[in-house]
Formats: structure tokens, C-alpha cells, sequence
């Protein structure tokens, strides 16, 4: 699939510090090592309706990483995913009498709409479910072949992955059976149909059902893919074993990246004959709220990047004020929120737009100290406060030193462009 066309990239002094960020499966902060070039999967969009600030949210934490690696030294391979066939977009095609792939093309095309506006750096693949399908279609015969996956014998053709006999699983989340049995339930699992060897078995394949696209599947069969295997298949076709981040919002921690995980190691114990975790680190952004709730599209309270941009709204206001929060704290999207963020916006553009101003080098070194340590980038906001306090208070004093500095790090490392720099 096309991606998005990259925002530019200023150069930093010196090199940044190693990135530390928490890794579910390890219940702790964590140094990434990273090679020459760091890998990350960030699961992407289903495309029925517009991204909303939950969705640019969890972007924009991934995209501080991305920043933080590259500020290190480290070229990265970024890979997003784009669930271009799933349920939900069958069922919103069909309430709006609608073709599902033109809903999905409009959704996916305002998304990267949304992303280039929001300075977000593209994936280097970004890679829809549709034409992953024959990849797709391999794996899950390999699963077959080695009797991992089985189908049900109710005639729907339907497959599922036998997960009591996959190593690992569990060991992303680190649930209990009972928790896991209820987020299964509670997010698209089906732990309660006959015929399956265990409840908590997800499905890799769905057969064809009449009024349903379909493509050839495993085995001369025909249907649609799982949604686990998706992320599987396209991250193991793409970034392989071992990557350094798989991303994603909380709500993926089970049962999407736990399947995701357990559907790819097996397959490589298969092909390899190693165990090998999916991913080095797994890495989930906490959820944006308004009025209490999650912001989800099935609750259908959503604020949209596109509508607040039609709306006049500057981008880089947005982008600010999803930053103001920490990623892994759960918070609300409100009114209050994007004023302090629009003014904060304005304030920094006026100090940054002056000849001279407080010490720029002690701000690049804190916003990377800051942003290093779990991406602090509430910190990290804190720092270019209190600088343009001090520029816009100031008199010259023998200190002074142009702000291009600061204007390149908050651009490089935040990712929010403040214009004409002094
Ligand atoms: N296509 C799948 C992933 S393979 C999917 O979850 N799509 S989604 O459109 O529902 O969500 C896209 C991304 O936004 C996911 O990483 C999801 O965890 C995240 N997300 C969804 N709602 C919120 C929210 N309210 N706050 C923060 N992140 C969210
Ligand atoms: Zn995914």
C-alpha cells in the first residue's frame, strides 16, 4: 500500500541517549538495543470511519520512538498494518449501503491525511490485509500441516489455532486464564462455540459465508482471514523475528498481540526449529477518553483529527496537546485541553520567533534525557515551557544564544514544527 510522504527531519547535534521504554511482557521499563537499524510494528487502522484522537494518540507515541532511535544514530524500518478486511467494516458498508473497499479506500486515505498533518513519520511498509491474503493462506497450511490448526467440523470451513499446544502463550500479557477468558469475550473471541478444542483457541480462518467477499483460502477452501494471523504473517513478511518494538493501544494487549505472538513463534519453531520471542518488546499506549468512557468508534464518541482540522485547528495544537499527557496514562480528550495546548503553541512560536534567547543547548539535552526515560514527554513539554518563560521574560544577558536549537530539537524529537525560528 502507498504510505505517507515523511515530514522534514533537522539534524541534532551530538547523538541521543539509549531509549528505555516499558515492555508489557516484562512488567518494567527496558532498555531496546536496537541493531544499526531498529525494527517496529505498530498495528494499524481498521478503516471504517475517520481516526480519531485515540488513534493519533497511540501514533504519536510510536512516532517518538521512531524519532528517538533515528536521534540515536539508528536508521529504523518502520512497518503499520491497515485491517482492510474485518467485520467491522462489512457491517458499516452494509449499514451505509456502501461498498466495503470504497469505505475502506476514503478511511485509509484520510488516515494518511491525518498522519502527514500530525508530522507523524511513515512507515517504511505499510501493508494492507487483502494483499497479505496468499501469505496469509501459506501460514496457516504450515499450522495445518504440523496439526497446530485444525478445522471445525461444523461445515463452516471455519480454522482455528490449537494455542494449548503453542509454546509461550501467556507470556506477553501475563494473564491468568480467567482474564484472559473475559477479554477474549469482551473483544471479538467467541470462548463459548462448540466444536473448538479450547475456548480460548482464536480463530486463523474464517470460511466463506454467503454475502461475505471471500478469496481462496488453505487448501482449496475459500473465505477470509483471522485478524492475529494478519499482524503475524505481515510483520513476520516484513520485519521477521525478533524486532525490537511491537506497538499498539492497550487495548491490543489480549487478545491481539498475544495471539499475534503466539500464531508467529510457532511458526518459526516450525520453520527453524528455535523458540524465539515475536518481539523484543511490547509496547501499548493507554487509552484517550471523553466524557468517561473509551474512545472507541463502537461507542461512537469520537472526536476526529479531520473534523478539528476542518475546523481550523492547527495540527501541531493537536500534536501538542496528546503530548501534554504521558502515553501510558489513561486520560481525557477535553475542550480545556487543546486551548492550553493552542496557546502553549503560540507562546513557544513567539519566543522561537526572537533573535536571541535563553541557553538552547541545557533544552536539547533535557528533551532527550526526558523522552529517553519512557518517553516523558510531558517532561519533556515542562522543559520548553519553562525556556520560552525565560526567553520571552528576558533581558539579553551574556548567555543568550539563537533558538534554532531548540526550534530543531522540539521538531526532531516532538515532532511539532514552531515555523520561523530566530
Ligand atoms: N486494525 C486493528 C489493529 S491490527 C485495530 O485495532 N484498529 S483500530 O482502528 O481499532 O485501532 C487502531 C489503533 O488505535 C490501535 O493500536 C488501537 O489500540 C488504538 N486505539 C483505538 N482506540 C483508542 C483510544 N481510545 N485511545 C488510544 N488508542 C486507541
Ligand atoms: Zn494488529
Amino acid at each position: 500500500m502507498l504510505s505517507w510522504p515523511a515530514p522534514l527531519l533537522p539534524t541534532l547535534p551530538g547523538t541521543g541517549p539509549v531509549l528505555k521504554v516499558h515492555d508489557t511482557a516484562r512488567g518494567e521499563v527496558v532498555a531496546t538495543s536496537p541493531g544499526p537499524t531498529a525494527r517496529m510494528y505498530v498495528c494499524g487502522i481498521t478503516p471504517y470511519d475517520a481516526t480519531h484522537l485515540g488513534h493519533a494518540a497511540t501514533y504519536l507515541a510510536f512516532d517518538l520512538i521512531n524519532r528517538m532511535w533515528r536521534d540515536a544514530g539508528h536508521a529504523v524500518h518502520y512497518v503499520q498494518n491497515v485491517t482492510d478486511i474485518d467485520d467491522p467494516l462489512l457491517e458499516r458498508a452494509d449499514r451505509d449501503h456502501e461498498d466495503w473497499i470504497v469505505l475502506g479506500m476514503r478511511e485509509t486515505a484520510l488516515f494518511r491525511e491525518d498522519m502527514t498533518a500530525l508530522r507523524v513519520l511513515p512507515p517504511e511498509d505499510y501493508v494492507g490485509a487483502v494483499e497479505s491474503i496468499p501469505r496469509i493462506v501459506v501460514h496457516i497450511e504450515a499450522l495445518l500441516d504440523e496439526g497446530l490448526a485444525y478445522v471445525l467440523e461444523d461445515g463452516t470451513g471455519d480454522i482455528y489455532h490449537d494455542v494449548a499446544r503453542a509454546p509461550g502463550f501467556g507470556g506477553e500479557s501475563g494473564y491468568d486464564e480467567t482474564t484472559m477468558l473475559r477479554f477474549f469475550a469482551e473483544r471479538g473471541g467467541d470462548p463459548e462455540r462448540p466444536g473448538k478444542r479450547q475456548p480460548l483457541d482464536p480463530m486463523l480462518w474464517r470460511g466463506r459465508r454467503p454475502g461475505e467477499p471471500s478469496w481462496p483460502g488453505p487448501r482449496g477452501t475459500e473465505g477470509r482471514p483471522g485478524w492475529h494471523i494478519e499482524c503475524a504473517t505481515i510483520a513476520l513478511n516484513t520485519s521477521g523475528m525478533g524486532f525490537d518494538v511491537q506497538g499498539g493501544g492497550s487495548d491490543l494487549v489480549f487478545p491481539h498481540h498475544e495471539y499475534s505472538a503466539v500464531h508467529a513463534e510457532a511458526l518459526n519453531a516450525m520453520a527453524t526449529g528455535e523458540e524465539r520471542p515475536f518481539a523484543r518488546a511490547y509496547v501499548h499506549a493507554a487509552m484517550i477518553g471523553l466524557d468517561g468512557e473509551k474512545m472507541s468508534k463502537s461507542r461512537g464518541n469520537l472526536v476526529f483529527v479531520s473534523r478539528l482540522r476542518g475546523e481550523g485547528v492547527d495540527p501541531m495544537a493537536i500534536r501538542l496537546a496528546l503530548l501534554s499527557g504521558h502515553y501510558r496514562t489513561d486520560r481525557a480528550w477535553t475542550a480545556e485541553l487543546l486551548r492550553t495546548a493552542e496557546e502553549r503553541l503560540a507562546t513557544w512560536r513567539r519566543a522561537a520567533a526572537l533573535d536571541a534567547g535563553a541557553p538552547a543547548a541545557p533544552v536539547l539535552q533535557g528533551l532527550r534525557e526526558r523522552l529517553a526515560h519512557d518517553l516523558d514527554s510531558p517532561g519533556a513539554v515542562a522543559l520548553v515551557d519553562a525556556w520560552a518563560a525565560e526567553t520571552l521574560a528576558g533581558p539579553a544577558d551574556a548567555e543568550e544564544e539563537a533558538p534554532r536549537i531548540v526550534c530543531d530539537a522540539v521538531d526532531a524529537l516532538l515532532g511539532v514544527a514552531l515555523g520561523d525560528c530566530g
